[in-house]
């Protein structure tokens, strides 16, 4: 089969198209990565020809021999549907996990997302906790980005904060949602402190930059980012006309809440104001 005609890679591809037209890629913003499974390999493996191995600048042995779709350093997410070939490339990873060549794409040269290293140590915290796991998802959503200028940056805070904006949110991310200080992106340490975060969480904040997500597949990744983007979004709105709310979701209801959904809420983001 083609790369082309795979179902994984037209999801990822749609998925590339949907983060721009939401406006969380201006310019090379953003990276996406998805581990592929052995059967997706197997059915393209006519066109995978391998490159030079070459550094990942991380280790990640539990990933070791793997394959991973993922967007190219520099590229663009808005031209990905127009010439995937050109922006995202099939790597394969060594029998370490230290080394990665290309198999496939980056058609007319250039590397793997800057943040592979964070992308590959989330999916290798992921994949420990729950094999399942196969997206890790980067973006720069505006509201998200707004609120690490405003509200304390602790996880608590931005959990319970982004929880009472939409009666939807506990139950799409029960975990909560981590956040980090500003850090310098593009390395192996902004990847350590997000993949402690992945270790709980699902979602990963950047101060000042952006958000990571984890997720089983392509929807369920994109639905995650999107509804917590769209929570910031309602809490900008609430803050831009007033610091107070007039009445918001109480502790006790999201118990009930809790219940009803059978999901776990963790205590520490269900204190007392
Ligand atoms: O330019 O978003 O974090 C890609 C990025 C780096
Ligand atoms: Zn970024």
């Amino acid at each position: 089969m083609k790369v082309l005609d795979a179902e994984f890679v037209k999801g990822f591809i749609r998925m590339t198209s949907d983060g721009w037209e939401q406006g969380w890629h201006e310019r090379n913003g953003g990276n996406l990565t998805y581990r592929i499974k052995d059967e997706e390999v197997e059915a393209v493996k006519e066109e995978l020809h391998p490159g030079e191995w070459q550094e990942i600048g991380a280790s990640v042995p539990a990933l070791a021999n793997e394959f991973f779709l993922v967007t190219g350093s520099g590229k663009y997410f808005r031209n990905v549907c127009l010439d995937p070939e050109a922006n995202i490339s099939i790597i394969e990873l060594d029998d370490k996990g230290e080394n990665y060549r290309i198999c496939w794409g980056m058609r007319d040269g250039g590397r793997p997302t800057s943040e592979l290293p964070s992308h590959l140590m989330n999916l290798e915290v992921k994949k420990k906790i729950d094999p399942k796991y196969r997206v890790v998802y980067h973006g720069h959503p505006t509201n998200i980005i707004a609120l690490t200028f405003v509200l304390p940056l602790k996880d608590e805070v931005f959990t319970r904060e982004l929880w009472e904006m939409a009666t939807e949110c506990p139950v799409v991310f029960p975990s909560g949602i981590g956040v980090i200080p500003w850090m310098v992106c593009g390395g192996r340490e902004i990847g350590v402190e997000t993949s402690k975060k992945m270790e709980e969480y699902d979602l990963a904040i950047w101060a000042h930059h952006g958000m990571f997500a984890a997720g089983e597949d392509f929807d369920l990744t994109f639905g995650l980012f999107h509804t917590a983007e769209k929570a910031a979004e309602i809490l900008v709105k609430v803050l831009s006309i007033t610091p107070n709310k007039t009445q918001t979701i109480q502790p006790d209801e999201f118990r009930r809440l809790a219940k009803a959904f059978e999901v776990e809420l963790p205590e520490k983001f269900l204190y007392e104001k």
